[in-house]
């Protein structure tokens, strides 16, 4: 059940930052020519125009929300109930609590540009997830038995869009996105775990611990940009909306919650070479549908009804865009941070996120 309930938490010591160099040769090159660097497919290409980008993505959570607030690790462990418990040798509330959680991305995109109102792009990601774990002993207490870090990491799911055209006029440009993210990512990542009577099995993790959604997922998106295509300094903006849905269910018999993403953002270009941005990102994550008979255990992430998300987040950019014998490069980097959060259940909280990009375009 979804908790209407929602606390708005400014949290400073948390943060996300996102970098990325570009290069767009063949065209007018300035550093607010493009969206803030978290944001994908923010751009189209001339015919014939090829471009290559790297993306690294750094993200950290720490601490628990039950819906809107707080929740000690104490609490926890002593009042939410384990959905498992029945099964044998499940205790009746949890009794393993995710402490910490990084994720870093590497991604590698490539756009190529068929005609002038068609860009293709695709994007090929790395991805590797750390999650530390404290168990408490037996199964009842707040007696702590040890802590347990587990880790996955390999190729993510592929999103491969065609971005078409719909206006593009001096005053702004509007294009759609149409795509499919394909499953290449493993829903069957294991790993050893601490049980709270001492074993050490391996097991397979939890949903927030695997690779992929383990299924083809329609994306579609519009985005939208005005200001700054006629001069290369002064403001600029932009909207985004861009939607995965899941649509079948995948081989562990579930599928993961559709995703609604809206950003708005304005950035300044202090000189051809340098911008900066400010960004307002809604984002919507809904729950998971089905379960995998193969994940159990009493701890949050194993519960399927402990996904669901809305997140509104801010994010501060920089970017440089080259000149001369540098042109067509472009180095940006983007801090996100939450503003206020609901979550479904009980889930680790998002603390921030850092992406840094090179992009470059022939
Ligand atoms: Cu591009």
């Amino acid at each position: 059940m979804r908790s209407l309930v929602s606390i708005p938490v400014i949290n400073l010591a948390i943060a996300s930052t996102v970098l990325v160099v570009e290069a767009d040769s063949g065209e007018v090159n300035y550093a607010g020519s493009h969206a803030p660097i978290g944001i994908m497919g923010d751009h189209v290409h001339e015919k014939g125009e090829v471009m290559v980008s790297y993306r690294y993505m750094n993200m950290n959570m720490q601490g628990s929300r039950l819906t809107g607030e707080a929740i000690s690790e104490n609490t926890i462990v002593t009042t939410i109930p384990n959905r498992f418990f029945g099964a044998p040798g499940q205790p009746p509330t949890l009794r393993i609590v995710p402490t910490e959680m990084t994720m870093e991305m590497h991604m590698f995109g490539l756009m190529y540009a068929p005609s002038d109102g068609v860009t293709l792009m695709a994007m090929l990601n790395h991805v590797e997830k750390n999650m530390t774990h404290t168990t408490y002993r037996g199964a009842r207490g707040t007696s702590i038995l040890g802590q347990f870090v587990t880790k996955t990491k390999g190729i993510g799911d592929t999103p491969v869009a065609a971005l078409v055209t719909l206006a593009n006029s001096d005053t702004y440009k509007l294009h759609a996105t149409i795509g499919v993210s394909l499953p290449t990512g493993s829903t069957t990542e294991e790993d050893a775990i601490l049980t709270p009577m001492g074993g050490t099995p391996k097991v397979r993790l939890p949903y927030p611990m695997q690779l992929g959604s383990g299924t083809f997922d329609p994306i579609v998106g519009l985005t939208y940009a005005g200001g700054l295509l006629s001069s290369d300094t002064g403001w600029g903006y932009g909207a985004q909306w861009r939607s995965v849905f899941r649509i079948e269910d995948n081989d562990e018999d579930y599928r993961l919650g559709n995703e609604h993403d809206l950003s708005v953002w304005i950035n300044y270009n202090w000189s051809p070479a340098i911008s900066t941005s400010l960004r307002l990102n809604y984002m919507d994550r809904g729950e998971i549908d089905g379960i995998d008979s193969k994940i159990m255990g009493p701890v949050q992430t194993a519960d399927p009804n402990n996904a669901g998300l809305q997140q509104l987040g801010l994010g501060l950019g920089i970017n440089f865009a080259g000149s001369g014998s540098w042109n067509g490069h472009r180095l940006s980097a983007e801090y996100l941070l939450p503003l206020s959060r609901k979550t479904s259940g009980v889930q680790l909280e998002t603390d921030a996120m850092l992406l840094f990009g090179y992009q470059y375009a022939f």
